[in-house]
């Protein structure tokens, strides 16, 4: 129950940002983490400073390098095998933590198994990390008193990205860093609030609480708490939205705060599904890419003009608070919900009635009812109420009014009992390199530009530090294109292409580039490719074939 999806791996930091200073030993991989979360990034710096050794695993020269004492530059898409072959060299020497295995782990021996034939020189040639250096990482990684590994898209976006996330799992548990401060197993989430959005149910196969909306026992909780029938079938993941529509099999679509225009993979593809549609509303704050193509746009308020409590990344649930009324017309996210509900009641139900607030214009119920509700549907905030948050911020799970909430996850255990340690194989990207298409692609995030950039781009100072699409490349694949810095090329993939500049950086490895995908101008997700994670269903953006040429 509680922290299951901690345990699996999708869900939430299982340790603290403050703890990060109690670590001796950290892994960072697939994270950019000073540019990405800079404040982690800084506890990060400090813990270096305190003596904490800082293994990175990312195929670029990111800032995190310099600090650094051990960086793997694996190959992407290849980190599943890089740290099978970790794992493996942890059993190999004796390195593992037996006790620790023996009392809270099961599956040993499958994994074991699983993992007998990745030996270092085996991922070697898989990942280009030469074998000692897996070696010297594996030792120094088991060694750690309190080793704690921070992951993000580097690791999650891939079409094994979530045999990735289970690889790190068995990391952590044959070294016994699981239910330890300092240690654990810790993505850092992206989006404010995605915690409390995925806490609350944000996704097609789960109620509240990461209650499986095909459990019985919960459907009929849910049934009662809501006094409605409800199916128990789960929806689709948004990134199968797509080719639902393209099916026939969707009609209309409600997109609230996210810009998928510009921001799915392969995006044209998802573009001409939108606009197949019968009817698209979005709400945004913004007037974005997607909106445009919208029958209706909902006009949204910002987090700065709404009530209401954020998940942070280590599951700490916040209050926060409205400083400004919303401009215009918009309105706060929960009371357009409301209005519309109200119209599809026909103003029937008596719960969505009452007086609307005259200078926020918000429509109840309010956050602190729909809070009230929560504590009801999910034990792990059972405990919380506004009262307790008007003071303190709490992590779940906090079941009980007196519970100070556990900041450490899986102290005294796992939920389901023991921790299972997968047997996982790793299986190379969706498209690689080849003849036609010779560099691989790789793409993400720099400090100044958030996403799509419907918001840092209308701040000057952030669009003045980081203006315009471009191209990170190896100087060697340069010169055999014959370009110059800064020079404008054109990129193309299997899906399409863009004009952009290109940007020569030994930060790259000879065949490999990096886009960032914050440019509409230089849209890069109409390049990358939309294969799927069969488990959880995320599209591959960290990895696709492309060619440059010069223009
Ligand atoms: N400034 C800024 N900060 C942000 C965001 C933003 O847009 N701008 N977005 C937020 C959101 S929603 C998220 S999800 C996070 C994402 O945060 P991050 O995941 O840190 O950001 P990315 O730039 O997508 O990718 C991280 C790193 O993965 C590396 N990488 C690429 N391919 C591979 C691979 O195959 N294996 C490994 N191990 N690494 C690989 C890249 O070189 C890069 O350094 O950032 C959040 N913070
Ligand atoms: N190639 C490539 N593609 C990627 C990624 C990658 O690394 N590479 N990363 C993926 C990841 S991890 C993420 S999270 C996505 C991000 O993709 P999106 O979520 O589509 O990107 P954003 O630009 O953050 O869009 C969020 C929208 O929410 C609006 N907004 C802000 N606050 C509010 C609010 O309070 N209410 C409402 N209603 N709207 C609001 C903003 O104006 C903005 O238009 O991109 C994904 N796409
Ligand atoms: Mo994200």
């Amino acid at each position: 129950m509680t922290g299951l999806v901690t345990v699996l791996g999708s869900g939430a930091m299982t340790n603290t940002i403050n703890g990060i200073l109690d670590s001796d030993v950290m892994l960072v991989i697939g994270s950019n983490t000073t540019e990405t979360h800079p404040i982690i990034g800084l506890r990060m710096l400090a813990a270096v400073k305190n003596g904490s050794k800082l293994i990175v695993a990312d195929p670029r020269r990111i800032k995190l390098c310099d600090s650094a004492t051990h960086w793997m530059q694996q190959r992407p898409g290849t980190d599943g095998a890089l740290i099978n072959a970790l794992c493996h060299v942890i059993l190999r020497d004796g390195l593992e933590d037996k006790e620790y295995i023996a009392e809270r782990a099961e599956n040993f021996d499958l994994f074991k198994e699983a993992i007998a034939e990745c030996t270092p020189e085996w991922a070697e040639k898989i990942t280009n990390v030469p074998a000692n250096l897996i070696e010297d990482v594996a030792h120094t990684f088991a060694k750690g008193k309190a080793a704690g590994i921070y992951y993000t898209m580097g690791i999650t976006q891939h079409t094994s990205g979530t045999n990735n996330v289970y690889a790190l799992a068995n990391l952590a548990i044959i070294t016994g860093n699981l239910g330890k401060d300092g240690a654990g197993l810790n993505p850092l989430r992206g989006q404010n609030n995605v915690q409390g959005a995925s806490d609350m149910g944000c996704q097609p196969h789960v109620f509240p609480g990461y209650q499986k909306c095909d459990d019985a026992t919960a459907k009929a909780k849910f049934a009662e708490i809501w006094d409605c029938k409800i199916t128990d079938k789960a929806g689709l993941m948004a990134t199968e939205v797509g080719d639902a529509i393209m099916e026939g099999k969707i009609a209309g679509l409600w997109i609230m705060g996210e810009n998928p225009v510009l921001s799915d993979p392969n995006s044209s593809h998802a573009k001409k599904a939108f606009e197949k549609l019968d009817c698209l509303v979005v709400q945004d704050i913004f007037l974005t890419e997607t909106a445009e193509i919208a029958d209706v746009v909902l006009p949204a308020a910002s987090f700065a003009e709404k009530d209401g409590t954020f998940a942070n990344t280590e599951r700490k649930v916040q209050r926060v608070r409205r400083a400004v009324p919303p401009p215009g017309d918009a309105r706060d996210d929960l009371s357009i919900i409301n209005m519309v509900s109200n119209r599809m009641l026909g103003n029937r139900n008596e719960g969505y009635q009452g007086a609307t607030d005259p200078v926020f214009h918000t429509v109840p119920p309010f956050a602190s009812d729909v809070f009230d509700e929560i504590t009801k549907c999910w034990v792990a905030m059972a405990g919380m109420s506004y009262d307790r948050l008007e003071n303190e911020s709490l992590a779940w799970p906090c079941p009980e009014n007196d519970h100070p909430g556990t900041p450490v996850l899986h102290k005294e255990g796992f939920p389901r009992g023991k921790a299972w340690l997968s047997a996982v194989t790793w299986n190379g990207s969706a498209e690689n390199p080849d003849d036609e298409y010779p560099l691989m692609l790789t793409t993400g995030r720099v400090l100044y530009q958030y996403h799509t950039g419907t918001m840092t781009r209308r701040s000057e100072v952030l669009e003045k530090s980081a203006p315009s699409a471009y191209v990170e490349m190896n100087p060697a694949d340069a010169e055999a294109l014959n370009l110059i810095d800064k020079e404008m090329v054109r990129a193309t993939s299997r899906r399409g292409k863009i004009e952009l500049a290109v940007r020569i950086t030994d930060r790259v490895n000879k065949g490999l580039v990096f886009i960032p995908f914050h440019y509409k101008e230089a849209s890069v997700n109409l390049l990358t490719n939309d294969a799927l994670d069969p488990h959880c269903k995320i599209p591959e953006a960290k990895v696709c074939a492309i060619k440059i040429e010069k223009i």
